[in-house]
């Protein structure tokens, strides 16, 4: 009988997550039910959510339980059907779990065109990562042509694509991220005006020299002490795009801050958070764009790619202590 092998919730992290949080098993295969489809996993994404889907609090989603397969994005091939909707041989993407094989009901799997892009990148710059970097800079901070776009986390999935995204739209691009080469690859060949390394450089220092004319939108990524360093180099009208605060996420006492919004008073500065989920009636023409950018070589991305299912988590801790450049995925079969 053929085996499918999961990854496991074995425990709760405290502070950053280690192996032994997580354990890999073996089951059947499954078998779909009436409106499923059994998908081979090719890719699985590895997110920074996931650090507080396993943390047990509470969300707008429920979290995973000790025991339960840990949640994730994955994109496949469908082997077996009993849906109308998709057909064997077919490509699909969802949210199928970290795991080699999964049933899936159709509502919850998305037909994925490999002629537009390879599979992994259906989970990346044309999945949520890319969608969020596009809603939170065209939607929610709303950039203006000839404006000066911060962005922190920008080597990563979401902050590599927000960086392109706002050279396409005409603006200043400064990103930033942990390391040289990171700041190499950022500037050197996605295109941005310059990239600050916040492990080697002072960043308020360097963004005074990066932005003499100040910030009109901050994409954060990351929170903590560079969200500190740029509200202070934040334009009259400006606007704050919360999208991530990674910097946090394995903080076991609640930080204090941010203390600098009195800064936000005589700007007039807006910040507003926001989920991807919110957009999703705009999914596909975001995704038209996106892929239209891709195909005219506006759009870059990057992947690191982690191989075989017993380093998922592996790959997940790493992603989490910036170990990838680019989306990091985690390779479980050909496709
Ligand atoms: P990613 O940027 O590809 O990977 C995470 C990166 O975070 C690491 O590579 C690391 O890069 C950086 N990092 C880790 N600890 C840090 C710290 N203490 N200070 C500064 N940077 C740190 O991940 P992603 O998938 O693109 O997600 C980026 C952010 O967007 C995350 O905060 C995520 O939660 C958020 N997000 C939000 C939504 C939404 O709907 N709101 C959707 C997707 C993602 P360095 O080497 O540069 O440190
Ligand atoms: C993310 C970080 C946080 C994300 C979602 C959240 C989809 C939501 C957290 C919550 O509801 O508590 O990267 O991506």
């Amino acid at each position: 009988m053929p085996v499918n092998r999961r990854v496991v919730l074995a425990a709760r992290p405290v502070g950053v997550p280690v192996p032994s949080d997580f354990r890999l098993e073996e089951a059947p295969v499954p078998e779909p039910a009436d409106g499923e489809c059994l998908v081979q996993v090719s890719y699985l994404s590895v997110d920074p959510y996931m650090r507080g889907r396993i943390s047990g609090r509470k969300s707008y989603a429920a979290p995973v339980e000790i025991g339960q397969t840990i949640v994730g994005n994955a994109v496949g091939r469908v082997i077996a059907s009993r849906s109308d909707s998709f057909e064997v041989g077919g490509y699909v993407h969802g949210n199928l779990g970290w795991q080699e094989y999964a049933a899936a009901s159709d509502d919850g799997l998305r037909a994925v065109d490999p002629s537009v892009a390879p599979l992994s990148a259906w989970i990346g710059v044309l999945g949520m990562p890319g969608l969020t970097a596009y809603y939170g800079l065209l939607r929610v901070a709303g950039v203006n042509s000839g404006e000066t776009v911060c962005v922190s986390g920008a080597a990563g999935a979401v902050g590599s694509a927000v960086g392109q995204i706002a050279r396409i739209k005409g603006c200043r691009v400064v990103g930033i991220a942990g390391g040289e080469r990171k700041c190499a690859w950022v500037t050197d060949e996605l295109g941005f005006d310059a990239a600050i390394d916040y492990k080697g450089e002072n960043v308020t220092d360097a963004l005074r020299a990066a932005c003499p004319d100040g910030i009109d939108v901050y994409f954060d990524n990351v929170g903590g002490p560079i969200t500190d360093a740029v509200f202070q180099h934040l334009n009259v009208w400006s606007r704050v795009a919360i999208c991530g605060q990674i910097s946090q996420y394995n903080a076991v006492d609640a930080s204090v801050g941010p203390r600098l919004l009195w800064n936000f008073i005589p700007k007039r500065i807006r910040a507003q958070g926001f989920l991807v989920f919110d957009f999703r009636e705009h999914d596909a023409e975001a995704l038209a764009q996106m892929a239209s950018w891709i195909r005219g070589g506006q759009l870059k991305y990057g992947e690191t790619v982690a191989e075989g299912i017993e380093n998922a988590a592996s790959a997940f801790i790493g992603m989490l202590g910036g170990a990838n450049m680019g989306k990091q995925v985690v390779k479980l079969s050909d496709a």
